[in-house]
């Protein structure tokens, strides 16, 4: 009986997913509250390869799809992208004190850094000459003590130094921070790194947005109204953009469903957003850690990859980000909605601050091995999804 239970609560739901309507709310919560763990999976990787299967159809390409054969046609949707890319920080000096950060400091304590412009290219060429990433992937705490030319000055630099890389920096609350200090618009903001030589952004600040959990979790940080304005902005300038949702920690079922419905709904109106990424809380130097809280489990976290990839219609990439889950289940998730694990990720320091476990850095025969293991098609992707080498 238990199991014809819960078939029935996903079952209406398959039948949505299969004639390619939209899922509302109750739908959302129904899918977040179910226990039947591989039924969602499968209903995700369904809802994954409908994506793929009309964007193909729409696009050149079928002809692509003609010249690699039957074999080939058949695969189409096995796809798994990554990048290789680096994580650099300007500065890790904050105003903000999110609970659930690990990574910010204050001015005055001993590990807090606020890099030059010289420093950081200086680091960037020569870690580029060693890795030979196409994408440095930068997001900062919010430091009060620096000014906008003080981003506007190192991506041009950055830019003159390597202008083949393709520079994804700062986060929707680095944006609105940047232009509070300068006084100024979020759009001129916008403009003044773009002409700098910004190329587009990560998706990191939107937390949750439900006033109650940011309340609880980030009280020092923007309206979400703000963050979904830098974004709205961006697009409209012709800057992509990533999004993303920090889960695990205070908030209900619900209020992850409302989340992701607000990032669909501005992904209708403009479009600009490539990839989603959920972020599960590491608790580790935080202050949640003091109150007991723990890391996310793997069935939660397998559970928010296939809702997100059934209620993002719209949104082309859902990623399992390897250093947040671990290479094992990021595996397990490229079978319940994920098409993306990153990349090779060098340096990175936010999610190894709160007690990460999975490292940083992948070399890319690494994550073709791991891709092809979950029974899966390698590709190097570069920052905007061109496909650089299918492998
Ligand atoms: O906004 C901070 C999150 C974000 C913790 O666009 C935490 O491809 C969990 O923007 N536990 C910054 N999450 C990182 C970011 C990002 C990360 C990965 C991919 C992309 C992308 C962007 O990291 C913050 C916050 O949401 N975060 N501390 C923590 N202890």
């Amino acid at each position: 009986m238990a199991v014809l239970d819960t078939l029935d609560t996903l079952a209406p739901i398959r039948e949505k997913v299969l004639a390619g309507e939209r899922l509302d709310f109750d739908d959302g919560v129904a899918l977040m509250e179910t226990d039947d763990l591989l039924a969602l999976g499968d209903l995700a990787d369904l809802a994954r390869r409908q994506r793929i299967a009309a964007s193909v159809a729409g696009q050149a390409g079928d002809a692509r799809r003609e010249d690699r054969g039957a074999e080939g046609a058949a695969r189409v949707g096995d796809e798994v992208y990554f990048v290789q890319n680096i994580n650099l920080y300007q500065t890790n000096v904050c105003r903000v004190k999110c609970k659930f950060c690990a990574f910010a400091k204050t001015r005055k304590q001993e590990d807090a850094f606020t890099l030059t412009d010289d420093e950081f290219v200086e680091d960037a060429v020569a870690q580029h000459a060693l890795h030979g990433f196409t994408e440095i992937h930068t997001v900062n705490g919010e430091n009060p003590h620096v000014d906008l030319e003080y981003y506007a000055g190192l991506l041009r630099k950055l830019k003159e130094a390597l202008p083949d890389v393709h520079l994804k920096f700062y986060t929707a609350s680095e944006i609105h921070h940047m232009s509070r200090l300068e006084g100024c618009s979020h759009e001129e903001v916008l403009r003044t790194l773009r002409d700098a030589g910004l190329d587009s952004m990560p998706g990191g600040g939107a937390e949750i947005f439900a006033d109650r959990v940011r309340a609880l979790i980030a009280p020092g940080k923007e309206h979400p109204d703000e963050w979904f304005d830098v974004h709205d902005t961006a697009h409209k300038l012709g800057i992509t953009t990533q999004c993303t949702m920090l889960y695990g920690h205070v908030e209900t079922y619900e209020e992850r469903v409302d989340h992701l419905l607000r990032l669909r709904e501005q992904q209708d109106s403009t479009g600009g957003f490539l990839s989603f990424i959920p972020l599960a809380f590491h608790p580790e130097n935080t202050v949640f850690e003091r109150r007991g809280f723990r890391f996310t489990t793997g069935a939660d976290d397998l559970k928010v990859i296939a809702v997100s990839r059934l209620l993002l219609d719209n949104v082309p990439h859902v990623k399992a980000y390897w250093i947040m889950m671990g290479l094992p289940l990021a595996q397990v998730a490229l079978h319940f909605g994920a098409d993306d694990v990153q990349g090779t990720v060098v340096r990175e320091k936010i999610f190894q601050a709160a007690g990460a476990s999975a490292g940083t850095e992948q070399k890319v025969a690494e994550l073709v091995r791991f891709v092809r293991d979950a029974g899966r098609i390698p590709v190097q992707r570069d920052s905007l999804y061109n496909e650089i080498r299918r492998w």
